[in-house]
């Protein structure tokens, strides 16, 4: 497999799905994680095709139950490198009830909401995050992100924009290297532009404000970061930057797969030798006889 190998993509031109797309693969090719050790798990929708564009192992889950397969995906091996990505109506509509468990569960793998206020791939209808107005969408949007720093677990948590790949793949390497260490979740929620249904790129330019540069930035501490994101949406701007960094040694130990498999070697690696399974096969043996 070679993941730099250019695939076609049925995307739109000028998608902001693809500053993901390259930056993601930057970030794999900087972190040297081998192609056969990634598995990028799909969700429904323009974004959640994104694994198919890349050489490397995908599947595509269910609309909105990309995050338990994921979750099976870290605990089969927990050697494998795990990526769930989707868009904002698949993790933050039917897959809502997920999207807080996976913060709850805790298993070291990324989950990369690609937000465009809209569920593109079925042509522009109003999703959480659209705002009120939008295609005749009366709710207030969701925020994902003051929702995650309002669950108290050791996540690592950013919002990144796609028309500033540069940090958006800082980012991701730091969230991968969160989970590759080990140390839990991470979610991240790019701001990507859906074109065609809902070009935002002009407008989110002007007002994404980067939050490590304002008075006070904290990432240690959710409930700076919370004060910080809510004043900075409150005054009509869109934070983005990490927004919870944590502690490695308060993460330490915290993972699924660490309170679940000690060892690290999950079922797919699990040895399959009679001599040394041998003492299991007796007891088994002697349940059923
Ligand atoms: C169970 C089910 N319900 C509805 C759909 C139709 N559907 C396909 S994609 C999608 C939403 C896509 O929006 P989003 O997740 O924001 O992804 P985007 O296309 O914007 O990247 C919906 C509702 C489906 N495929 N399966
Ligand atoms: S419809 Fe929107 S989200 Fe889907 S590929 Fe086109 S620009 Fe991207
Ligand atoms: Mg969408």
């Amino acid at each position: 497999m070679e993941l730099a190998k250019a695939v076609p993509s049925t995307w739109c031109p000028g998608c902001g799905d693809f500053g993901v797309l390259a930056s993601l693969k930057k970030a794999v090719v900087e972190l040297k994680i081998p192609a056969h050790e990634f598995v990028l798990v799909g969700g429904i929708g323009c974004s959640g095709g994104i694994h198919n564009f890349l050489e490397l192992n995908g599947l595509h889950a269910l609309h909105g139950r990309l995050l338990p397969q994921a979750v099976g995906v870290k605990l089969a091996n927990p050697q494998l490198t795990v990526v769930a990505a989707g868009g904002d109506g698949d993790g933050y509509a039917i897959g809502m009830g997920h999207f807080m468990h996976a913060f709850k569960k805790n298993a070291s793998f990324l989950y990369l909401v690609m937000n465009n206020e809209t569920y593109g791939l079925t042509k522009g209808q109003a999703s959480p995050t659209s705002r009120i107005g939008f295609e005749g969408n009366v709710e207030h949007p969701f925020d994902a992100i003051l929702t995650a720093l309002s669950i108290p677990t050791p996540a690592f948590i950013a919002r990144t924009f796609s028309g500033d790949p540069k940090t958006m793949t800082a980012v991701l390497v730091e969230a991968l290297q969160h989970n590759r260490a080990n140390r839990g979740y991470a979610f991240i929620e790019d701001l990507s532009p859906c074109v065609t249904y809902n070009d935002t790129f002009k407008e989110w330019r002007e007002k994404v404000v980067d939050v490590s540069k304002l008075t006070g930035y904290d990432p240690t501490d959710r409930q700076v970061m919370f004060r910080l994101c809510l004043e900075t949406m409150q005054a009509g701007k869109i934070p983005i930057g990490v927004m919870h960094r944590p502690n490695p040694e308060a993460a330490a130990g915290m993972a699924l797969e660490t309170k679940l498999l000690p060892d690290l070697i999950g079922p797919a690696r699990a040895s399959m030798s009679l001599t040394e399974n041998r003492a299991a096969y007796e007891k088994l043996l002697a349940a059923v006889s």
